[in-house]
């Protein structure tokens, strides 16, 4: 019995036709997705707090505006992500609580510090750059609702890609001061971007099964490759050096080739070594606890108009 649904299901996923939350899934896949969308939700609202850090520190009312735009925006994909996960049967709380107690992973890039204002612009041009590279393929993942999500996720994304690069391309055509804090930016963010597509194919535990499933379409490696292809021109208009000494157009590839990745760095950031892991749970618990009243206010109205419909049901009966 279990086999043929089984097969259904991967005859439906072969054709391309999405599955919705009431359709039967396979417990694994329930559990994949549960996993990495609830993931991907802690990243964009841990990710908020390295930007947080600058929003009183913007060096203009315009820049404000665009940070302040752009932390709200990740905020609300964490909210459509967690609302993701809800509809496969998970309970934010329990997730929330995953972070909290560090048993969830999020991105490893957010464990480090954003230390000069060029980092703002380090952090959307190669961060969200990244992020835009593995998501456009997520907006045909085989789950309808974690697909419509990434659609709207990647619109915003490519803003805060550009608003990223424009203050690059701002302190690179200024002072040699300011070009300077561009270089030192790009080189401490760019080992760790590369880093954001996971460790290579293979290592990569769950890509076998979530290709499979369509729930990835490209491998960690395919899209890290597009990634280093794609910024490498732009670094050059930037006219900062990537500091990989390995980097290099390989004609015959068509592909830039390019050094070897510090993973024993990446396993300890993931395995919560990270210089700001601590801090970054420390704070998104602290915002948990100062948010408790906006929690207890939404269900005290949400119970308040419960009472109100049922109190004008039983006049009209
Ligand atoms: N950091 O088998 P693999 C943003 C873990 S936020 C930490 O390849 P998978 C933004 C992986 O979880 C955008 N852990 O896994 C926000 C697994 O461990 P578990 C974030 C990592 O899932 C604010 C193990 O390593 N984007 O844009 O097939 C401001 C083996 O890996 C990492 C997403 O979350 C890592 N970098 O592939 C600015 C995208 N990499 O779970 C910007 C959605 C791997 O077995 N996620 N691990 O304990 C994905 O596409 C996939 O989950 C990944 C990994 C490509 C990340």
């Amino acid at each position: 019995m279990i086999e043929k649904l089984e097969q259904q299901f991967q005859a439906k996923i072969d054709a391309e036709v999405k599955i919705e939350p009431k359709d039967w899934m396979p417990e694994k896949y329930r559990k994949t997705l549960i996993r990495q969308i609830s993931q991907h939700a802690h990243s964009e609202v841990v990710g908020m707090l390295p930007e947080g850090n600058w929003i009183t520190r913007a060096p203009s009312l315009r820049r404000k505006i665009a940070l302040v735009a752009k932390v709200q925006d990740e905020a609300g994909h964490g909210l459509y992500l967690y609302s993701a996960a809800e509809t496969l049967g998970a309970e934010r709380d329990d997730l929330l609580d995953q972070l909290h107690t560090g048993k969830a992973k999020y991105s490893s890039i957010f464990n480090y510090p954003a230390t000069t204002w060029a980092d703002m612009g380090a952090i959307g041009w190669l961060v969200d750059g990244a992020a835009i590279m593995n998501q456009v393929m997520l907006t045909r993942a085989s789950y309808g609702p974690y697909a419509r999500a990434m659609v709207r996720i990647c619109k915003e994304e490519s803003f805060h890609q550009r608003q990223g690069y424009e203050i690059l391309l701002t302190l690179c055509r200024g002072t040699e001061i300011q070009k300077q804090m561009a270089q030192d930016s790009l080189n401490r963010w760019w080992w760790p971007s590369l880093m954001m597509f996971g460790p290579n194919d293979a290592e990569s535990t769950h890509s076998a099964q979530s290709m499979a499933w369509k729930i990835k379409r490209k491998s960690n490696d395919e899209l890290r490759q597009a990634f280093v292809d794609a910024t490498v021109p732009q670094a050059k208009i930037l006219g900062i050096t990537i500091p990989d000494p390995d980097l290099k157009w390989n004609e015959e590839r068509g592909h830039y080739d390019f050094g070897e990745i510090d993973w024993a760095e990446f396993w300890n950031v993931v395995k919560g070594n990270g210089p700001c892991n601590r801090q970054r749970i420390e704070d998104r618990k602290k915002a948990y606890e100062k948010g408790a009243w906006v929690r207890d206010a939404a269900v005290a109205y949400a119970e308040k108009r419960e009472q109100r419909k049922a109190a004008s049901k039983a006049k009209v009966a």
